[in-house]
């Protein structure tokens, strides 16, 4: 029997259809420029961001593994028998933790990871059939709107869709409002949602996290642009901007930009654009929001996303919660 099916949501290369870079034309054209962060994530994104959660300066992967490691099992046995939904899987690595927690309780292993790097997600796939030999995987390549609105019935009593990585934290308070609802529309009543999220702390610790000593930072934010001219015909001179990462603490967000180190013109044929950048301009390419943990839990509530266990660090710098529809 088959263990592995790949499913594609995305076109992979090129534009094909009119909507693809509807949102890039959007951003590029409005005051302040703003591009959406998914973009950061074409195979070669996808590995410079295996290499920011290696950083020293990049507590949050290493915070939220220690976390997972303490409660997985504690997890397992709440939810029992179920199978797990992945969104912005990459490569899969606190995942691992979660499966073992469900071997180790005798359940029947199922996996469905959603990725828009579809090269990420077909090599953590295999490597993962190989590690679990009685694991099922059914990849999804495409954005989260898109996997969440056509998952299929569930083969297993339950389902937890996990969102780990504080990956919530990139999205606007709208954008957030939007997906939460997603979320509780993909959803049974009883089903579940693991949401992982960076909480606030000093400044001096967050602005060392996103513009490390490396530089890996700084490539991977570069590497959108690099990724553009692939996707979109694009002629930007990724030696002409400059990475930027610094704290807003009246929005509790970290902001990362790229700024125009001169006056330039930038094309994107694909998208039909022509782009102009002052001295200094800057694109906002991302936001990571740091939550206050009562204010999210809130939050879920007013969705029907019930919390039903949080669990931290000494530090409490990261918080992992268990939510039930
Ligand atoms: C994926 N996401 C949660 C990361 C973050 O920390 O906001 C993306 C990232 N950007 C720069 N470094 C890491």
């Amino acid at each position: 029997e088959k263990r592995l099916e790949i499913q594609r949501l995305l076109e992979p290369t090129l534009v094909v259809s009119s909507s693809a870079g509807s949102d890039v034309v959007k951003g590029l054209t409005q005051t302040p420029k703003s591009l959406p962060p998914r973009y950061f994530y074409d195979d070669r994104g996808s590995e410079l961001f295996e290499q920011i959660c290696e950083l020293p300066e990049y507590y949050v992967t290493r915070t939220e593994t220690a976390i997972l490691q303490k409660c997985a099992k504690e997890i397992a046995k709440i939810t029992g028998d179920c199978e797990l939904v992945e969104l912005g899987s990459g490569s899969s690595t606190k995942t691992r933790i979660i499966l073992d927690a469900y071997k180790q309780l005798g359940y029947p292993l199922r996996y469905l990871p959603i990725d828009v790097s579809a090269g990420m997600l077909e090599t953590s796939a295999k490597q993962l059939l190989t590690d679990y030999p009685s694991l099922q995987v059914h990849a999804i390549a495409g954005t989260y709107e898109m996997a969440l609105a056509q998952l299929l019935p569930k083969q297993l009593p339950s389902r937890m869709i996990c969102f780990i990585g504080s990956t919530l934290g990139n999205l606007n308070p709208q954008e957030c409002d939007v997906f939460l609802s997603e979320i509780k529309d993909a959803l049974q009543v009883g089903e579940y949602f693991l949401l992982g999220v960076d909480l606030q702390k000093p400044k001096h610790i967050l602005e060392a996290a996103y513009d490390d000593s490396q530089g890996v930072t700084a490539a991977f934010n570069l590497n959108m642009l690099d990724h553009l001219n692939r996707r979109f015909e694009g002629n930007f001179d990724t030696t002409q901007f400059e990475h930027l990462a610094f704290y807003n603490e009246t929005e509790n967000q970290i902001e990362m930009h790229l700024k125009s180190m001169q006056k330039q013109t930038v094309e994107l044929r694909a998208l039909n654009l022509n782009v102009h950048f002052q001295q200094n301009e800057t694109i906002l390419t991302e936001i990571s929001r740091k939550f206050d943990i009562n204010i999210i839990k809130q939050q879920l509530a007013a969705k029907g996303l019930i919390p039903l266990d949080v669990w931290k660090d000494a530090n409490q710098w990261f918080g992992l919660l268990l939510c039930q529809l």
